[in-house]
């Protein structure tokens, strides 16, 4: 088993969050959060931020850690642990990069079923502004075969 460390972040205000439809590569297709690879070199947090630069072409100053997920792909001893962050606030506006196109949603109107299909158990954890972490076992066609996701007090 080996570890490839992503970052996810979702940047929102009481109404409506920024999603980014994923152009090219893993999850293409999909509406996501921003985030990708972290880099040797830099730390999880800067990772985060860069990515979210690269991707929409904004900054987002403070970041809070509020979720941690293993994904695992059922024959595939790669697991992708993923850490997932809050942004509130931003400097500048939203733009198209090669990678994604974002766009506002509101927040009762989420478009899960163009999603990776575990967000919609976390993220309502995530809205709520509690912390969570935990883990989805992924079959054939990224079904979920397995999951477990639960509210914690602090992060690991
Ligand atoms: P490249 O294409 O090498 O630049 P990079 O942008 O570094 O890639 P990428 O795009 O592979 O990384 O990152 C995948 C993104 O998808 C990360 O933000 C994490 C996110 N992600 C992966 N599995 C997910 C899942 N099951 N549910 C989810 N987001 C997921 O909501």
């Amino acid at each position: 088993m080996s570890k490839k460390v992503l970052t996810l972040c979702l940047l929102h205000n009481d109404t409506q969050v920024l999603l980014g439809m994923k152009k090219r590569g893993f999850g293409a297709g999909r509406w996501n959060g921003f985030g990708g690879k972290v880099e040797a070199g830099e730390t999880i947090e800067e990772g985060a931020r860069r990515e979210f630069l690269e991707e929409a072409g904004i900054e987002v100053p403070a970041l809070e850690k509020v979720g941690l997920m293993d994904f695992e792909f059922e024959g595939n001893p790669e697991i992708l642990e993923v850490h997932i962050f809050r942004a509130r606030e931003h400097v500048g506006e939203p733009m198209e990069s090669e990678e994604m196109l974002p766009k506002w949603f509101s927040l009762d109107e989420i478009p899960f079923s163009e999603m990776w299909p575990d967000d919609p158990h976390w993220m309502p954890l995530f809205f709520a502004g509690k912390k969570f972490q935990g883990k989805i076992l992924f079959g054939a066609g990224d079904t979920i075969l397995g999951m477990d996701i639960g509210e914690v007090s602090e992060l690991a």
